[in-house]
């Protein structure tokens, strides 16, 4: 499927759909579907709720691998990719410019020149500044939760057990913290100095 500007795409593992001004078209049990934009274009994925998927978004293309289905997305402005249940994982690339990382329980975005990649209700999220440029994230915790964090050269962990999520970066030359509750407990290896905690314990 080829885009334009202002056209929208989406992909489940029940159908796909197209959409433009006048123009609206469905379709049904493809096991691969690749999706082009032309323009200005909002992709939303879904993953299949019963299962476990994987979802890889790196500059220009987003793909996701479900048991019976995968998506592939290329060159898209916005992405959404919504987790509607299972053990799914979120594996985010930055660009080789400066990138930003915002994380939380359910919901995560990664974007930088040209791009926006979200992740909704996705239950493991890695996200990886490897790509050069000056990358920062900025972490938030889950309100009325202990949440947990720990950080050791350039890596950081967050995570609950209880809600049962947990983001990673790494290599991000920046990241600032914030504790949603004083029961946050925070655990950074000595000499880790691009974290910025604000809250935890
Ligand atoms: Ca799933
Ligand atoms: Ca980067």
């Amino acid at each position: 499927m080829e885009g334009q500007s202002g056209e929208q795409f989406t992909g489940t593992p029940e159908y796909v759909a197209f959409y433009r001004p006048g123009q609206f078209r469905k379709g049904w049990g493809f096991p691969l579907v690749e999706a082009v934009a032309g323009g200005v274009l909002l992709g939303r994925v879904y993953d299949n709720p019963g299962g476990t998927d994987l979802v890889v978004a790196e500059v220009g293309q987003v793909q996701l691998q479900s048991l019976m289905l995968v998506v592939i997305l290329r060159g898209f402005e916005q992405v959404n990719v919504y987790s509607r249940g299972g053990q799914d994982i979120a594996r985010l690339y930055d660009s080789p410019g400066d990138d930003q990382f915002t994380g939380s329980p359910g919901w995560s975005r990664l974007r930088g020149p040209g791009y926006t990649y979200q992740v909704i209700g996705f239950r493991q999220v890695e996200a990886y500044g490897t790509g050069g440029g000056r990358d920062t994230a900025v972490l938030q915790g889950a309100p009325g939760v202990a949440d947990r964090l720990r950080a050791w050269d350039f890596a950081l962990r967050q995570w609950s057990d209880v809600l049962g999520y947990v983001i990673e970066l790494r290599e991000f030359e920046r990241v600032d913290a914030y504790a949603s509750d004083s029961g946050d407990v925070a655990e950074i290896e000595a000499g880790v100095d691009w974290l910025f905690t604000h809250g935890w314990n």
